[in-house]
């Protein structure tokens, strides 16, 4: 066992960054069923979002999404953040829902359209500019549905040309954090379907651009923790955006559908010393709540996260280290399931109480008469939604 007060203090320094659009209504495409006292702006979901860090005390950070984020004033939101006790996090970028990019948006075959595309990849980055973001995420919903659609690699270029404005647009401490996800708008072919094809253009690209996983954005099966393990050792993994999937993408609560993968990813950055918040990975959630309330589940999102941390930390890296050195599987194996085997709630529950706040968060928040004061005040006016 480590040293409880170094796992304590490991744990009270560790950032979890919220997605603001966790905050407003989200479905799927065959329905979205609203809630009451749902943000009607960036300024209420920073609201909001300052709710889950006041409650947990290590989520001072909202990610933004543009355009479902556009205000007219981005350093009034930024101001509206740090009042309420949160920055502005990570900016993301959107170029998937404009008709114009039916056929991709930097990959698209038009070259009017790429250039509609990477206007808006630049103009996220004058939003960070103004926010005081450091990382630009860049998904891209660009890929084909049939075989002889468009040409693979022709694609492959027309995305290099892209980051690289985008890169060269970067200022000092700002990066690019380039996603890949399988599938999903595109069924044949995704231009950056894997860590593989994100990696490459991150690496011609330089240090400044860093692939981000997203937990949900695997086939079913794949080992996360091994590609986790080979971006940290190439210094190359920007951050996570942590959710669950069961089946395809689907945006659950992070260690909800499996609380193991978790930890064993978590024990990979542990072990390579990432947690910490100046070693440059950023741990964010992505996801949305489609039938439970959103300020709880954000608030236990980040616990879950925080749980398997413990448990990283908590594991035993000199046995483990001696027992594989010997070849002993199961002793090796042994010593890691002893780690995700402690219940690590009390040490949670006591470390809160250190830090100022109630031992149980997600109770402490439905005592606080936050929610009914929201579904009062939230009258009137569009509730937030990420406009599918
Ligand atoms: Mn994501």
């Amino acid at each position: 066992m480590r040293d409880l007060t170094a796992v304590k203090d490991a744990l009270k320094d560790h950032r979890i960054e919220l997605p603001s659009w966790a905050f407003g209504n989200s479905g799927t495409r065959f329905k979205v069923f609203g809630q009451p006292g749902v943000p009607r702006d960036p300024f209420e979901k920073a609201d909001d979002a300052a709710q889950v860090h006041r409650y947990t005390g290590v989520a001072p950070a909202m990610a933004v999404h543009i355009p479902w984020d556009k205000v007219a004033e981005y350093d009034a939101l930024a101001a509206h953040a740090k009042a309420a006790g949160i920055t502005i996090g990570a900016v993301n970028s959107n170029v998937f829902q404009d008709d114009d990019y039916m056929l991709g948006s930097v990959c698209n075959p038009d070259p009017k359209v790429r250039k509609k595309a990477l206007a808006h990849l630049l103009d996220c980055v004058d939003i960070m500019d103004a926010t005081g973001s450091r990382d630009l995420k860049l998904w891209f919903a660009d890929g084909t549905n049939y075989p002889g659609q468009d040409d693979i690699a022709a694609r492959q270029d027309r995305m290099a040309e892209a980051l690289a404005a985008v890169y060269a647009r970067l200022g000092p401490g700002q990066r690019m954090l380039v996603e890949y996800k399988l599938f999903e708008p595109s069924f044949y072919t995704t231009d950056i379907p894997d860590w593989g094809t994100a990696l490459l253009h991150c690496t011609a690209l330089g240090p400044k651009a860093q692939v981000v996983v997203d937990t949900g954005h695997h086939a079913p099966g794949v080992n996360i923790e091994f590609i986790v393990a080979m971006l940290l050792k190439a210094g190359k993994l920007g951050g996570f955006d942590f959710n669950s999937r069961f089946y395809a993408d689907d945006d659950l609560m992070v260690g909800a559908a499996d609380p193991f993968q978790l930890f064993r990813i978590m024990h990979e950055v542990v072990k390579a010393g990432a947690l910490a918040p100046d070693a440059g990975v950023a741990f964010m959630l992505d996801q949305c709540h489609n039938i439970e309330p959103k300020i709880p589940a954000q608030i236990r999102s980040v616990m879950n996260v925080q749980e398997a941390v413990a448990k990283a930390l908590l594991l035993d890296e000199d046995a483990l280290h001696a027992a594989q050195l010997a070849g002993d599987v199961l002793a090796s194996n042994a010593v890691l399931m002893d780690a995700y085997n402690t219940d690590v709630r009390p040490l949670l529950a006591e470390l809160r109480q250190e830090m100022g706040l109630a031992p149980d968060p997600v109770r402490a928040y439905l005592a606080s008469g936050y929610a009914e004061k929201i579904i009062a005040e939230r009258v009137g006016g569009n509730a937030a939604g990420w406009g599918a």
